[in-house]
């Protein structure tokens, strides 16, 4: 029977909340699936908005960068724009309510857009950097400067780095470049040491985000897939999937693992204070 907020109960619904109720240790791992709801088109979805003529995993290169600088900081400063016009939604806050009712929660993410910190998240590590982030192409001098988002819809020149003169790309990681060693590190970490990985809104394509969830499961954790199709993952790293979006999914589960909390059993509503979850 459908809950409240209209997701279907089910019974994969029901283990993966008891799941987290046991967990000690609960790793977050998001892609933009878990963004798409605030506005956020993902890497490998149907083409949209201004920019949908271009293929978003050919921009995001050096190459690219290298070729056409006005082109990919023009991508850029579209995104960015959006980034800034979105908010986080009730999936971002079930997350930061999950955070509340069990020991040890830390999001991984991939996204580049700092919604999770936006909606209180307290530990949250970014695999792919941050898109309101920058540096310099040619040798990585951080630019501190606070660069305004501009009101085109095409190619922009980007700006000069301070310290050496060379064009300044946003702090993202791309195709062929290494991710932060502390961010990568720091997530194997957490993935060996989960009890409960929830996989939310990624392809499972790139990598090595997308050998976490192998590398927790074979270290004894429990992963549970919510997407709105299946991924790369399902069939190989996955024990629980959960159809739906990342925004009425993480809701209704949060609510039952709430429910659960307070020892009413899985079906118990969850009443007042659950802040959207
Ligand atoms: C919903 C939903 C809703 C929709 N609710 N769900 C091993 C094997 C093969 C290749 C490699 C390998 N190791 C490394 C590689 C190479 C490469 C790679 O993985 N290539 C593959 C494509 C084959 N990896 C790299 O190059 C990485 N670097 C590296 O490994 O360096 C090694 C090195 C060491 C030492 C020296 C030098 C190098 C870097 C990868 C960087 C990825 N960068 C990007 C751009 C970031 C900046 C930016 O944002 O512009 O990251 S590419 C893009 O893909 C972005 C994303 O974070 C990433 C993943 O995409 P994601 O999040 O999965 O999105 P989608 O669109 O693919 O999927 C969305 C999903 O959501 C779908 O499943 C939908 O169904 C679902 N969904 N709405 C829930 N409402």
């Amino acid at each position: 029977m459908p809950d409240e907020a209209g997701t279907a109960a089910t019974p994969e619904l029901d283990a993966a909340a008891g799941h987290l109720q046991r967990a000690h240790s609960i790793l977050v791992t998001t892609g933009a699936g878990m963004s798409r709801e605030s506005g956020i088109p993902t890497f490998r979805g149907a083409r949209e908005g201004l920019w949908s003529r271009f293929d978003p995993t050919q921009l995001a290169t050096r190459d690219a960068f290298r070729e056409d600088p006005a082109r990919v900081w023009g991508w850029y400063n579209y995104r960015r724009g959006m980034v800034r016009a979105a908010q986080p939604h009730a999936g971002h806050r079930s997350l930061v309510r999950l955070e509340s009712l069990v020991p040890e929660l830390s999001i991984v993410t991939q996204n580049v857009d700092g919604l999770h910190q936006r909606a209180g998240s307290a530990d949250v590590v970014e695999l792919h950097g941050n898109i309101d982030r920058f540096k310099c192409f040619a040798r990585d001098h951080p630019v501190d400067l606070d660069i305004p988002v501009v009101e085109t819809t095409g190619l922009l020149d980007p700006p000069s780095c301070p310290e050496c003169g060379s064009p300044v790309r946003p702090d993202v990681v791309w195709y062929g470049e290494p991710l932060p060693a502390e961010s990568i590190g720091r997530a194997g970490d957490l993935a060996r040491g989960c009890d409960v990985m929830l996989v939310v809104g990624t392809s499972g394509i790139v990598y090595p985000a997308a050998g976490l969830p192998a590398l927790a499961r074979s270290a004894g954790a429990t992963v549970i897939e919510i997407n709105t199709t299946t991924s790369e993952l399902t069939a190989r790293a996955v024990d629980l999937f959960l159809q739906g979006t990342a925004g009425t999914v993480l809701p209704a589960l949060v609510r039952k693992v709430e429910g659960e909390a307070r020892g009413g059993g899985p079906d118990t509503p969850s009443g007042q204070g659950s802040d959207g979850a």
